[in-house]
């Protein structure tokens, strides 16, 4: 399946207030749910030591989450000295013009639940270790920080103008797939990548995969996969290529991208600055497998 933004809620929505937040209630997660944040943070902790971008690293190390699922009133009080963001509880997916009221306001929604012991890689519902562990290092990091909301104030304008898609595959290629040149090579910055092990390994080390230099109206109007690995990952230059991004004016780019066709995950045009042309073998693979 090839994803866009219609979102069935699951999760626990009756005990939410208005804007959708719940409490963190801290005190009722489970040892055994402990037990496995602390595993998915160990077998991460020694792949983002040499995946991802220093920035991440270098964050992630100070941010000390290793001894189980970390509370939100803690991390409230370092993200506030750092960039003056806030984590608030949701129970699951929110809609979206709700999500982007939050991240205008510097406020970054994250799921209050841990997923079960038998989606250690990845869930399409943002749990706690997704958004803390893959969204929080980067919270941290000033660009990441304004370029994020500077979505969330896009993201109310592109809806009025009907290019919440085009929008949202930014997001989706930037803070949650995104890949950085580095001194020594392409790393990770992206949450979804950082936040599961084989993606990490996929999207770095796989011959699959294509790598593409960002670039914004290119993104806009390529489709993007929510069930499994990304065909195409897109790599910036630098981490500080984000804070260009949140002072761009987006709606003379929207003119132009509105006529285009879209692209499929997939596809490499003749303009691209080509880092690895993939082999596309993985879902080769997977579109032939007998169901
Ligand atoms: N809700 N909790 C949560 N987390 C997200 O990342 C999220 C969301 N709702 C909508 C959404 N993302 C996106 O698809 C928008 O960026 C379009
Ligand atoms: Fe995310």
């Amino acid at each position: 399946m090839t994803g866009e933004t219609g979102h069935r809620l699951r999760g626990d929505y009756s005990r939410m207030r208005p804007d959708y937040t719940v409490d963190q209630d801290w005190e009722a997660y489970a040892r055994d749910e402990h037990d496995l944040w602390r595993r998915l943070y160990r077998r991460q902790e020694s792949l983002i030591s040499r995946y991802a971008c220093p920035e991440f690293i270098e964050i992630l190390e100070r941010l000390d989450f290793g001894a189980g699922i970390p509370r939100f009133d803690v991390i409230n009080g370092k993200l506030a000295k750092a960039t003056n963001w806030q984590l608030v509880a949701v129970p699951g997916l929110l809609p979206d013009l709700t999500f982007f009221e939050h991240l205008a306001n510097r406020r970054f929604p994250a799921g209050q639940f841990i997923r079960k012991p038998g989606q250690l890689d990845y869930i399409e519902e943002p749990d706690v270790f997704h958004d803390v562990f893959g969204h929080v290092p980067m919270l941290m990091h000033p660009a990441m920080a304004d370029y994020i909301q500077a979505y969330g104030k896009g993201g109310l304008r592109a809806q009025k103008l009907g290019v919440l898609p085009n929008l949202a595959r930014v997001y989706w290629y930037t803070v949650e797939f995104g890949l950085v040149e580095s001194p020594e090579g392409v790393r990770i910055y992206g949450s979804g990548i950082a936040s599961s092990y084989t993606e990490s390994v996929f999207a770095l080390e796989d011959g699959s995969p294509n790598r593409i230099g960002f670039e914004l109206e290119r993104v806009m109007s390529t489709r993007y996969r929510i069930d499994d690995f990304q065909e195409t990952y897109f790599v910036i230059r630098s981490i500080d290529e984000l804070l260009e991004l949140a002072r761009i004016d987006f709606a003379p780019i929207y003119a132009a991208v509105r006529g285009q066709p879209e692209l499929e995950p997939g596809q490499i045009l003749p303009q691209d600055r080509v880092l690895q042309r993939g082999s596309g073998a993985y879902h080769a693979r997977k579109r032939n497998a007998v169901h």
